[in-house]
């Protein structure tokens, strides 16, 4: 991939995150680190995270099986986009969400999180590059644990 690394039209606050701690991923506010980590080879493997579809609504699971919904609101897009998240099979909440570009070592500032009923909404959702971006959903399931899924977006 040779997409360069910093988009300059995007906001000047990049994240780098390492892939350690697949339960909450910190961030470092330094865009110096993303020019270390450079724009090289992913070295993970994505091929078990489940892809959003661009249109329609996608289902995955979270890491203690509770069943998620995904829609995107608009055709996945570089820039700002918004998605629908559901839990049709229990009552459970979005408490927040982060994007990842594994590829290039950074994320993107987190989204707003609103809630419109019973889904959740994920708005200004900033994937600022082309390329696969990994989105993690923190959830809080009824019975109050704290749970996580997380879905690839491949961004054209
Ligand atoms: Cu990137």
């Amino acid at each position: 991939m040779n997409d360069t690394c910093i988009d300059p039209n995007a906001s000047p606050v990049l994240f780098a995150s390492k892939r350690l701690s697949r339960r909450r991923p910190f961030f470092v506010a330094l865009s110096a680190a993303v020019t270390l980590l450079g724009c090289g080879s992913s070295t993970s493997d994505e091929t078990e995270i489940p892809l959003l579809a661009s249109e329609g609504t996608t289902r995955v699971r979270s890491r203690d099986d509770v069943e998620v919904e995904i829609r995107a609101e608009a055709p996945i897009h570089v820039g700002k986009n918004t998605l629908n998240v559901s839990f049709p099979g229990q009552s459970a909440h979005l408490r927040a969400a982060s994007a990842f570009m594994a590829a290039h070592g950074h994320g993107s500032p987190p989204p707003a999180i609103e809630r419109a009923g019973d889904r959740f909404v994920v708005r200004d959702l900033v994937l600022f590059m082309s390329g696969r971006w990994e989105l993690r959903l923190e959830l809080r399931a009824a019975h109050g644990e704290d749970d996580e899924a997380v879905v690839a977006i491949d961004v054209p």
